[in-house]
């Protein structure tokens, strides 16, 4: 039991965030990391390429493929693997970023983990009265062209009153020094939500969401880099401020993550970029 005693909970209540070693099974892993590399495999050629300047390519088209894909599986590319002229510079399945939103939905393979009995009972241990699932992504971080996190929280993006949103993040591959492993700023998750990212209802602005204030500033010597072995589940409160690094590295750092709400004790802010749909509302993790 791999939150047994209270020292699991304490120290997340201390730090914002608690690593959870051995929390999937080396199948798990397995069959996870593979239903990752097929959704690379699988990608249409029509993703968009980050090419949205020209009169029939709206800027604000490049938002809306981001905000329709809460109920969706849609995927998003590196940027530094297209070139100039809007092609790919890198084969097609190392050029992902991520795949989002409702994989936990849509997809068997990451509905059955994420619906699964040890992740009700992570939920239940840290409280959630009615954890819902928000939304999901398959991070692929690939050596050489994954890209940089910036420091941020996740109730930037996920806000709830009061604030009841912890994420769940599945290494599945080992997270290094060297292939961008998470870094934390332990204890920073009690400070409040620095900056919200929204949807716009600005009839005159040419962006659909964007963020209410300019990124603080985070002083490095604040973060901890967090390295974990594949098959571990790292829970991350909703305001304790993360990042990572490029990967530098000649290996992959792929990640399943998903983010719970507890519906029963909060309010879902309406004007946070992610809205649940008809199609999908936020799915309740109890039946
Ligand atoms: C997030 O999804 O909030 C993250 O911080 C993920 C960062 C990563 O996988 O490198």
């Amino acid at each position: 039991d791999s939150m047994k005693g209270s020292s699991i909970l304490d120290q997340f209540q201390k730090d914002g965030f608690v690593v959870l070693e051995n929390f999937l099974t080396e199948d798990e892993v397995k069959e996870l990391r593979q239903a990752g590399e097929a959704l690379a495999t699988d990608m249409p050629d029509s993703v968009p390429k980050g090419q949205f300047s020209t009169v029939d390519n709206l800027p604000q088209n490049k938002d809306r493929y981001f905000l329709e894909s809460g109920d969706k599986i849609r995927y998003f590319l590196e940027t530094g693997a297209v070139g100039t002229d809007g092609k790919l510079t890198i084969e097609k399945r190392r050029a992902l970023n991520k795949v989002g939103h409702a994989l936990h939905w849509l997809h068997p393979k990451f509905k059955e983990i994420t619906f699964s009995n040890k992740i009700k009972e992570v939920c239940f241990k840290l409280g959630m009265e009615e954890p819902a699932i928000a939304q999901s992504m398959y991070i692929y971080k690939n050596p050489g062209v994954g890209s940089e996190v910036c420091a941020h929280q996740d109730a930037t993006f996920l806000y709830t009153e009061p604030m009841k949103l912890v994420g769940l993040w599945f290494p599945l591959d080992d997270a290094t020094l060297q292939n961008g492993c998470l870094k934390f700023a332990p204890g920073s998750h009690g400070s409040g939500v620095h900056r919200r990212y929204v949807r716009k209802n600005d009839p005159d602005s040419e962006e659909l969401v964007g963020y209410t204030s300019p990124a603080p500033m985070y002083p490095q010597s604040n973060f901890v880099p967090v390295p974990v072995a594949k098959g571990s589940c790292v829970l991350i409160h909703g305001q304790v401020v993360h990042q990572s690094d490029p990967n530098r590295s000649s290996e992959p750092r792929h990640a399943y993550t998903f983010h719970v709400i507890d519906k029963k004790n909060s309010v879902y802010s309406p004007e946070n970029w992610l809205q649940p749909t008809e199609e999908l509302p936020f799915p309740l993790l109890f039946d």
